[in-house]
């Protein structure tokens, strides 16, 4: 776990200044995926990972940016950040740096300490964690503020135009804009979302399958040109649809002959997942655990096996988990290809759920896994300021 005191010490230490320190969570999508970009419904929530961002004004003129995940420190000349990514860590904070420039503000001398427990490469936005807690303490010291669902905005476009990921606003948005003990379902076309209250007695269990097989990205884009082939397919007969969220499974039935099989795969799993996206919010609102649940594992089953984003391991460990005592939902969240699963499971029930599905995904795979009990946090915020804001 990370802990703000132990940051503000290392910041000190290495700076010698007391910093202002902001924190950003990762999140984990409870259902809604890949429709983000098609501007349509996700429901994630953020969770008790997180990146914690120290920040303290230089008068040398230079931009210094430590990980300490990474034990590393970089240096820029603040007047000259790099405008390109150098496909290294610090294109993170350095893009949303750059997006700020863009938008017109002077990126003053800083220092800026990153640390982070959000696990890397497992589908629980460890990026977008540290885009925006960077985005909230730069923004921060130079006294500018954006409301949160601008801000998350920014930090997607720095890792769409910076970073080079095509990713929607999901993570970004969730780690801005959470609320404790709640899900927030989005709709992506107007960023209007509405928050669904987690009850006190279901624990968000999250299932690491250690395992990661997309080519850095690939099949993500890949997957995303699908998405985007179908639509264009529907919007020869009605150019009112600019994005599947337009479209419907009727449309699929007329049209779908004219589209590679697999874009018609892949808009089906849009399609229905955004309804059962909407489906969801409105069980979890009323309590109706048991429509949850199944919405959760109709939703695997469509990510599996017509968004073809799930694999071996992810499959087994939502498998697994069916008869375990305690279990509302599971599937594959986040990206697909690997990462984790999310499962619903009943807090009186979760260490022996968690126990119980560690062992069974390690004896099926010889890997162990990493299993978390986690709840849903709160959106960024300042840690501690006591830092003047320079202009
Ligand atoms: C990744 C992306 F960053 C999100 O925008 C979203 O598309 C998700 O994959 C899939 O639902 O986390």
């Amino acid at each position: 776990m990370y802990d703000s005191a132990q940051l503000r010490s290392m910041h000190q230490a290495r700076f010698g200044v007391d910093p202002a320190i902001f924190v950003a969570p990762g999140r984990v999508n409870i259902i809604g995926e890949h429709t983000d970009y098609a501007e349509g419904f996700v429901m994630p929530a953020a969770i008790d990972f997180a990146t914690l961002a120290a920040i303290s004004p230089r008068t040398d003129g230079k931009v210094v940016i430590y990980s300490q995940n990474f034990d590393e420190q970089s240096e820029f000349d603040a007047a000259a950040l790099p405008a390109e990514r150098r496909d290294h860590w610090s294109d993170y904070p350095l893009g949303v740096m750059a997006i700020l420039a863009g938008e017109g503000h002077k990126i003053p001398a800083l220092s800026l300490t990153l640390w982070g427990d959000v696990p890397v490469a497992s589908g629980l936005s460890s990026s977008a964690a540290i885009e925006v807690s960077t985005a909230i303490a730069v923004l921060s010291l130079i006294g500018a503020e954006y409301p949160m669902p601008v801000l998350a905005r920014l930090c997607q476009r720095s890792e769409n135009e910076f970073v080079g990921s095509s990713c929607g606003i999901m993570d970004q948005f969730i780690s801005a804009n959470a609320a404790e003990d709640h899900a927030l379902l989005l709709d992506c076309r107007d960023l209007s979302f509405k928050l669904a209250p987690i009850p006190e007695n279901v624990a968000l269990v999250i299932a690491n399958t250690m395992v990661k097989h997309a080519v850095t990205g690939g099949e993500y884009t890949s997957r995303r040109a699908q998405v985007e082939e179908a639509a264009a397919v529907i919007a020869r007969h009605r150019p009112e649809v600019h994005f599947l969220r337009d479209a419907n499974l009727d449309d699929l039935a007329k049209y779908g002959s004219e589209m590679s099989s697999l874009a018609l795969k892949r808009a089906r799993h849009v399609i229905t997942e955004n309804t059962r996206t909407v489906a969801a919010a409105e069980a979890l609102i009323n309590h109706d655990l048991k429509e949850l649940g199944r919405l959760m594992a109709e939703a695997h089953v469509s990510y599996s096996k017509d968004f073809e984003a799930s694999c071996e391991e992810a499959d087994a460990m939502v498998e697994l988990a069916q008869d375990l005592p305690g279990l509302i939902g599971a599937r594959l969240t986040g990206g697909g290809f690997g990462g984790c699963t999310v499962n619903l499971v009943e807090r009186q029930h979760a260490r022996e759920f968690s126990a119980a599905l560690g062992q069974r995904y390690a004896e099926r795979t010889g890997i162990t896994p990493q299993i978390h009990i986690c709840h849903a946090s709160g959106g960024a915020h300042p840690v501690q300021e006591s830092i003047q804001a320079v202009r």
